[in-house]
């Protein structure tokens, strides 16, 4: 084996889901992080690569593992886990969260940033927000408008449009205690893209918050041995909420949503695949526990060959029922 290709080679990252045990995904070469959700899977590990989302789940979920070439390594240092490898790199933070989402967030995105500017992975590519009764409070006090307040304020300067990271915030349908916050890095900082069918979130108007929220529709990493990192994409048109509380008819929407924004991809690299098939995985965010199973069986009708899985969360506007997010290779 040959050194020097490895480490100019371009990044390259897998995701899979996958039912194993989680010592074995762990153990297996190149594992830079793996991911456990709901009260089935493991609450913690002493690898930092591990990191459970108490977000509950439908059926007996797989574990989600990222995958890179070559040796990772990996540590925490002051509450924050990280592990990096063939030029990405993951890292997780959890801070208590029982007052102001604002106060939280603000905190946990100044350590990211302070992450970021000593990192030989600066571009945050991909960041997944976990926070608790995301809807709770009435206008402008709403836990999730004052979350974007404290992203900003955290972030501390306005990012342009092209550094914004494609994004998931989700809230637990059960008190955690806790604002959990992780991301995937890049030394390269790829493309943010926006989708035609929707209103960028940062140009969001007035009615929706005081601060339109941090995050690009997706985001095409500089290789192309990386997916597309699609951001949590709900049934918004512009910038209003279609089929309000219809779960099944918001799936269709996010459907031409995320056709849209593939579309818009393939401009830039026409290898992606059209739509969403084995390459692509996804996972649905449904606010009512009882819905699950329809949305399971909706996307294994509507997507057969799309590996997914389903959690119970609250997407940030409560006539929202169901979040896709995922990636698309
Ligand atoms: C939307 O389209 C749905 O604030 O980081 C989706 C993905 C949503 C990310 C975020 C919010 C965020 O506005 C909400």
């Amino acid at each position: 084996m040959s050194a020097a290709p490895l480490a100019a080679a371009a990044p390259a990252l897998r995701i899979e889901y996958r039912h194993a045990p989680l010592d074995a995904l762990l153990a297996a070469p190149g594992t830079l992080a793996v991911f456990g959700f709901g009260a089935g899977a493991p609450a913690a590990h002493p690898d930092p690569r591990y990191l459970h989302v108490a977000l509950p789940a439908h059926g007996t979920p797989a574990f989600e593992c990222w995958t890179v070439p070559g040796p990772v390594t990996c540590d925490r240092h002051d509450g924050l886990a990280w592990s990096r490898g063939g030029g990405l790199a993951f890292a997780a933070l959890e801070l208590p969260d029982d007052g102001d989402a604002a106060t939280v967030a603000a905190a946990a995105y100044a350590r990211l940033q302070a992450w970021l500017a000593a990192a030989d992975t600066p571009h945050a590519l991909r960041i997944w927000n976990y926070l608790d009764a995301i809807t709770a409070g009435d206008g402008d006090a709403e836990r999730y408008r004052r979350f974007c307040v404290g992203r900003a304020q955290g972030i501390g300067r306005a990012l342009a449009p092209a550094e914004l990271p494609a994004a998931t915030a989700i809230g637990h349908p059960q008190p955690t205690g806790r604002f959990q916050l992780y991301w995937l890095a890049a030394a390269q900082p790829g493309a943010a893209l926006e989708n035609p069918r929707q209103v960028a979130a940062w140009r969001y108007p007035r009615q929706y918050g005081p601060q339109p929220p941090g995050f690009a529709r997706a985001r095409l990493p500089a290789s192309p041995d990386m997916p597309l990192l699609l951001s949590g994409t709900a049934a918004v048109v512009g910038h209003a909420s279609h089929h309000p509380h219809s779960t099944l008819a918001q799936l269709a929407e996010i459907l031409a949503n995320l056709d849209s924004l593939i579309a818009t991809a393939r401009r830039l690299r026409p290898a992606l695949p059209e739509r969403p098939g084995p390459g692509t995985r996804l996972k649905a965010y449904v606010r009512d526990a009882q819905a699950l199973a329809e949305v399971a069986a909706w996307l294994q009708a509507h997507l057969p060959e799309v590996p997914a899985l389903v959690l119970h969360g609250h997407v940030c506007r409560r006539e929202l029922a169901v979040e896709l997010d995922g990636v698309h290779a």
